[in-house]
């Protein structure tokens, strides 16, 4: 055990504990990035790697916008911090306001958080509440699907489904159950958009509403497209008839836009894309560009309208951040908003789709590729596992791509992409062509 009186670090990567890392194998060989550019960011070595993910799926106007660097900076000179409890700052309502107007249906108020997994947990304090404060206590109950990601809080990590994620964290929260993703090789592999098959495993809802009572459910959250664990993306009519299950038993309807939100599907949000309007949703990201920590919860006004009771000086919502509605995070979503209108963004990922669908469909045919699908500007790649070794082969493309100069996400044997909604026709075709080097060299 380390006394404390002998450092032990022997260089100086050695202290950061990286997340969803692996840390020994990562400081053996780092990848760094010092700088970023509209589709590019620069490595520690002065090489150029072509962006294919947006950063983390965040970075959707593309790297250094200068508007939104120039209202950080402006804000930071005016007032660096506002405290957000009984207090207000006016790019909060400035920024709500705009939001508000962006999203669809009567999704007219917003609460602000940090991250993505606060914006979920967020949403899941507030779909519990919202079914107490109508009288109805009994609704606890709040279902996710496999293979969702909804950040690493305790709330999200409960109703995501994946087991690496949860396997280390206990029993989490009870209460919880989840339906069936939507995956399924046989069925759909290198399917154009949305999969024909599949909208029956909305189905499953009714099979957990029957086991539970529906007297017993608060709410089901869903990613519109699922990104994190591989652009998993909704068979025709499977969302509608989440929907519509929801409607008929009194069921809350979340969904996590925290990666389809701001343009990835061509839309502002993955809700426009489907016609679908939830009763609350999630989103980050995007939403500054990521250039400062930010992240929302959209609600329905019947939903506010139900927690506005009760004598005007108390509390309605015991719940919120230190940084809620940051001062910084204000002044870069608003900029956001304009770079968004200025160029014309969510149409110019609608125009690109289909160029980017024919482009990655283009690498059918290479060597262990067993599955290609995209939705908008997302796309991903799935490899065959190698033989008890499951994950390497993607890691090594991974790895080949960025020796190559191209950054990509990997998850499992799946290689995942949303470049900036920036990126120009050759540029998707650049990505192509790096990512089926990498899969042809890679044994
Ligand atoms: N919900 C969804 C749908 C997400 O994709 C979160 C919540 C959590 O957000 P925060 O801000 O707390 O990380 C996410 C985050 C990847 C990748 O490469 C995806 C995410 C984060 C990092 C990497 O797939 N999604």
């Amino acid at each position: 055990m380390p006394d404390g009186t002998q450092p032990r670090q022997t260089n100086t990567l050695e202290p950061y504990w990286m997340p969803f890392t692996a840390n020994r194998q990562f400081k053996a060989a780092p990848r760094i990035m010092v700088s970023a550019k509209d589709m590019h960011y620069t490595d520690d070595q002065g090489r150029q790697i072509l962006d294919a993910s947006a950063g983390m799926w965040c970075v959707n106007a593309g790297h250094g916008r200068e508007k939104i660097t120039e209202a950080i900076r402006t804000q930071a000179g005016v007032m660096d911090y506002g405290p957000a409890f009984q207090w207000g700052n006016p790019g909060a309502f400035d920024l709500s306001a705009r939001l508000t107007n962006l999203f669809p249906g009567d999704l007219d108020y917003v609460f602000y958080a940090n991250s993505g997994s606060e914006a979920v947990d967020t949403a899941l304090k507030m779909a519990l509440a919202y079914h107490q404060l109508r009288g109805d206590a009994r609704r606890t109950r709040l279902i996710g699907r496999e293979r969702g990601y909804h950040g690493v809080g305790i709330g999200g990590t409960s109703v995501g489904g994946i087991s690496n994620n949860r396997k280390h964290f206990g029993n989490l929260l009870a209460g919880i159950d989840h339906l069936p993703h939507t995956h399924n090789l046989s069925e759909m592999a290198f399917s154009r958009g949305q999969p024909d098959w599949g909208a029956h495993l909305a189905d499953d809802l009714e099979r957990i509403v029957a086991l539970h009572d529906p007297s017993t459910m608060a709410a089901v959250i869903v990613e519109p497209v699922a990104g994190s664990t591989g652009v998993l993306v909704p068979p025709k009519g499977y969302l509608e008839k989440l929907r519509s299950i929801c409607d008929t038993h009194g069921i809350l309807l979340i969904f996590d836009e925290v990666i389809t939100g701001f343009g990835r599907l061509g839309n502002p949000f993955g809700a426009d894309h489907f016609g679908i309007v939830p009763d609350l949703m999630t989103m980050a990201k995007g939403l500054t560009n990521g250039a400062v920590p930010m992240s929302a919860v959209a609600a329905r006004a019947g939903i506010y309208d139900t927690f506005m009771q009760g004598p005007p000086h108390m509390i309605e919502l015991f719940h919120g951040y230190t940084y809620s509605a940051h001062p910084l995070a204000c002044a870069a979503a608003l900029a956001t908003m304009d770079v968004f209108a200025e160029d014309d963004l969510f149409n110019r990922g609608k125009a690109l789709a289909p160029v980017w669908e024919d482009a990655i469909h283009g690498l059918k045919g290479l060597p262990n590729v067993i599955d290609i699908r995209n939705l908008g500007m997302m796309g991903a790649v799935e490899l065959v596992p190698r033989e008890g070794a499951p994950t390497t082969r993607a890691y090594d493309v991974f790895l080949k791509c960025y020796e190559k100069g191209l950054l990509v996400r990997q998850t499992g044997d799946i290689i995942a992409m949303s470049p900036p909604l920036i990126a120009t026709e050759e540029q998707l075709g650049e990505i192509m062509s790096i990512l089926a080097e990498a899969i042809s060299e890679t044994e």
